[in-house]
């Protein structure tokens, strides 16, 4: 929802509307990427704080400096806050914007996943270990080889991991196109395709057994519509903007993504890691707030969404709140869309 339709809502009634309320209250949380390790639910999201610095197009306000993990014992127990898990400041590339992040395990070994612009502005993507899945984590000196854009989302399919990334204006993606980054240019629009052209897709690449590294060069996640042709960079209401997530629902790949300025929570699916992946429909319409960003997770007999809204700070675009709720399949695989307000 753009922050500049705010000014008309009723917060309290739209908080007695919400379909649940914020996980935690005493921070501000966004972009959650739940996980289960050992029967719990872990929670990676990114730490909202007010820098500052106003609103533009690129995300400037997004001046997050660390990671919190949380964790819950069930999908009712209270949140617990594991405390700092990692300070840009003990990330040796890393300037500033610690965004979205994401997190796996391996052999008891916990990978968090994460982006932050490097001392020349350019949006990486690097990886830090730790013994705990809460933490703290411990950086990498660089980040992975070849990693460029935002929002990494790790998929764990059966031993083999896949990374998928990007995301478009702020998050830089549009500026990678020729392979090479493209510095020259002001705006987030500089550098996109034409709205007649295909879509710029996410990104993906498999994962050496380190968890360090690409094996391979990063290949486009493509979306089709249903005619088995491209979704268009104009078709805002279905086109990848950011936020990329998988899971895999009965064999089925189930691939989300956030369609940024027109803020939808959207998926398509496909029978591989690597798509092509059929757009289906919307899962989340939008929340208060210009971004929407989620992930889905199976816990015991049940799937759960996590997204975030701004209901809590009142419209603040940067100043977001983590939520569950659950989120169902129908008997063909369908996603039911979610409604955040009722
Ligand atoms: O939290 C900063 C950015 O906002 C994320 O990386 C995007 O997905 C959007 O939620």
């Amino acid at each position: 929802m753009p922050e500049d339709s705010i000014d008309h809502i009723d917060f309290d009634n739209l908080r007695e509307r919400a379909i649940s309320q914020p996980l935690v209250t005493h921070l501000f949380t966004a972009d959650p990427s739940a996980h289960v390790f050992d029967g719990k639910i872990y929670i990676y999201p990114s730490h909202d704080v007010d820098a500052g610095i106003p609103f533009d197009d690129l995300g400037s306000h997004f001046a997050m400096e660390d990671y919190h993990v949380f964790s819950m014992d069930n999908a009712h127990a209270a949140v617990v806050d594991h405390g700092i898990a990692l300070h840009v400041r003990d990330v040796p590339w890393a300037s500033k914007q610690l965004w979205a992040p994401d997190a796996t395990e391996k052999d008891g070994t916990y990978y968090l996943f994460f982006p932050a612009k490097d001392h020349e502005g350019i949006f990486r993507i690097g990886v830090a270990t730790s013994p705990s899945p809460t933490g703290p984590f411990t950086a990498q000196p660089e980040p992975i080889r070849h990693s460029f854009s935002i929002d990494p989302a790790v998929f764990n399919d059966e031993g083999s991991y896949y990374l998928y990334f990007g995301g478009i204006w702020g998050g830089q993606l549009q500026r990678w196109r020729t392979g090479a980054f493209q510095a020259e240019g002001e705006g987030p629009l500089v550098h996109l395709p034409k709205d007649n052209e295909p879509a710029l897709c996410a990104k993906m690449a498999r994962l050496d057994d380190s968890l360090l590294e690409f094996v391979e060069t990063p290949v486009d996640v493509l979306i089709l519509d249903e005619a088995g042709k491209p979704i268009l960079q104009g078709d805002n209401e279905r086109r990848f903007f950011e936020a990329p997530w998988v899971h895999k629902h009965k064999g089925t790949y189930y691939f989300s993504y956030s369609t940024g300025d027109t803020h939808y929570i959207c998926y398509a699916t496909g029978d591989n890691p690597y798509g092509p992946f059929t757009y289906q429909g919307r899962i989340l319409n939008p929340v208060v707030g210009w971004t929407s960003h989620h992930s889905i997770v199976a816990f015991q007999d049940k799937w759960y969404l996590f997204y975030h809204d701004s209901s809590l700070s009142e419209g603040v675009t940067h100043l977001r709140s983590m939520k569950m709720t659950e989120l169902i399949h129908d008997e063909l695989g369908r996603i039911q869309t979610i409604d955040p307000y009722s």
